[in-house]
């Protein structure tokens, strides 16, 4: 898509949401006219580091012009306004879920141990996952979800790099101590790079991971295959109810797929990396296909779905998501930003980005459960960052 120069002047965002109804319609006009713009300006704010970035990669098919238009004031609304550091000494800091205490359990990635964070930020090393192994790339040991009956079967869920596959498994930890390991879905390929890995459980109580193309891009587009695909399936392993191939796969034509999380509506937003041209964000709906490796970003081809917002790949390359008060987040690797992207009736708002350049590569972003918060893991101690063992922290970023 065309990337010119772009005439609009973005002011401080307090501007955009003190619109009237009468000025919404500007806004829309603002909206439509970043459909070819790129980045409008850069500004800070008192205490907090506040990139704004108008135009990224806006595609013309939904009426953004509701992010600022909808009535009653609470959708969409607050932004990042402080962030701290949680904890400190981390080591690729991947998968991240929540217990019911509040308190986090997260994998590293490369060290294949599972911790406890308290939201105080005391830190408790679990264990160490067997069977897993690093890619010397991007697998290892990824996603994790907990059980949503966690406090009656204390299973929890990981998404590893083992021996010969890339695999999901699951786990007891009773509180304490990390015990049986079952494998669920063995057998989706591996290789150094593009292992996906992200693991969610829905609102619908499946298990939803993502499963990058393992650098064979026709398997994304092979519906037999569990690669580059996202999978639905029970706390068995088994394809969920539903699936629309019957099998564990629920779409298809991904191609290194990090990012999943659930809007307000309970539709399904997935956030992957593209290879050279641009990263998407895309609504995910049952069986529909994203395109790799025909399309990267929009295209026109019959029968692919094309992303909801597209960035450019030194913009974004986005690993987490995740849904919050109106936005999804991505944590940005490459881009070394905190995307905010609103979320409408119909579609997406405006991108905004935060901390860009402040705290380096951005890995897993999650909503704090019952706070109007996000917890925020870098991933500089990977090779993309070439910082040592131990350089990687956990942030909160506060909602206002
Ligand atoms: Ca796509």
């Amino acid at each position: 898509m065309a990337r010119a120069p772009h005439p609009f002047r973005q002011t401080r965002r307090r501007t955009l949401l003190a619109l009237t109804a009468t000025t919404a319609l500007s806004a829309g006009l603002l909206t439509a006219t970043t459909a070819t713009g790129n980045a409008a300006t850069t500004h800070r704010t008192a205490g907090t580091s506040h990139a704004a970035t108008a135009g990224s990669g806006r595609l013309p098919s939904t009426a953004d012009a509701g992010a600022v238009t909808l009535p009653g004031g609470h959708h969409g609304r607050s932004v990042p306004s402080a962030i701290r550091t949680v904890s400190e000494g981390w080591s690729i800091p991947w998968g991240l879920d929540w217990l019911p205490d509040g308190s986090a359990l997260i994998t590293e990635r490369e060290t294949f141990k599972l911790f406890r964070l308290t939201q105080a930020g005391k830190r408790v090393e679990i264990g160490t996952v067997p069977n897993v192994v690093t890619t010397n790339g991007e697998g290892g040991l990824l996603g994790l979800a907990v059980s949503p009956n966690w406090k009656r079967d204390h299973h929890i869920f990981l998404m590893h790099s083992a021996e010969g596959d890339n695999r999901i498994v699951r786990m007891t930890y009773d509180g304490t101590t990390l015990g049986e390991y079952t494998p669920l879905v063995t057998g989706i390929k591996k290789y150094n790079y593009h292992n996906g890995g992200r693991l969610r459980f829905g609102p619908d109580g499946y298990l939803y991971a993502t499963t990058g193309d393992a650098f064979q891009a026709a398997l994304a587009q092979d519906k037999t295959s569990l690669n580059g695909k996202i999978l639905r399936m029970t706390a068995e392993g088994k394809p969920a109810p539903g699936n629309p191939y019957g099998s564990l796969v629920y779409s298809i034509g991904h191609r290194n797929p990090q990012g999943l999380t659930w809007d307000a509506q309970g539709r399904l937003w997935e956030a992957e990396f593209g290879n050279n041209a641009f990263d998407e964000l895309n609504l995910i709906k049952p069986g529909k296909n994203y395109g790799w490796p025909t399309c990267e970003g929009q295209c026109s081809t019959p029968g692919m779905t094309n992303p909801e917002r597209q960035w450019k790949t030194n913009e974004a390359s986005p690993s987490g998501l995740t849904y919050a008060d109106g936005a999804v987040y991505l944590a940005a690797q490459r881009g070394q930003r905190l995307w905010r992207v609103p979320i409408t009736r119909t579609g997406t708002g405006t991108p905004e980005a935060y901390y860009t350049g402040d705290y380096g590569r951005l890995r897993t972003v999650e909503k704090v459960p019952g706070a109007k918060a996000l917890w925020l893991t870098t991933t500089n101690a990977d090779f993309g960052g070439g910082q040592p063992a131990g350089s990687d922290k956990v942030l909160r970023v506060d909602l206002r």
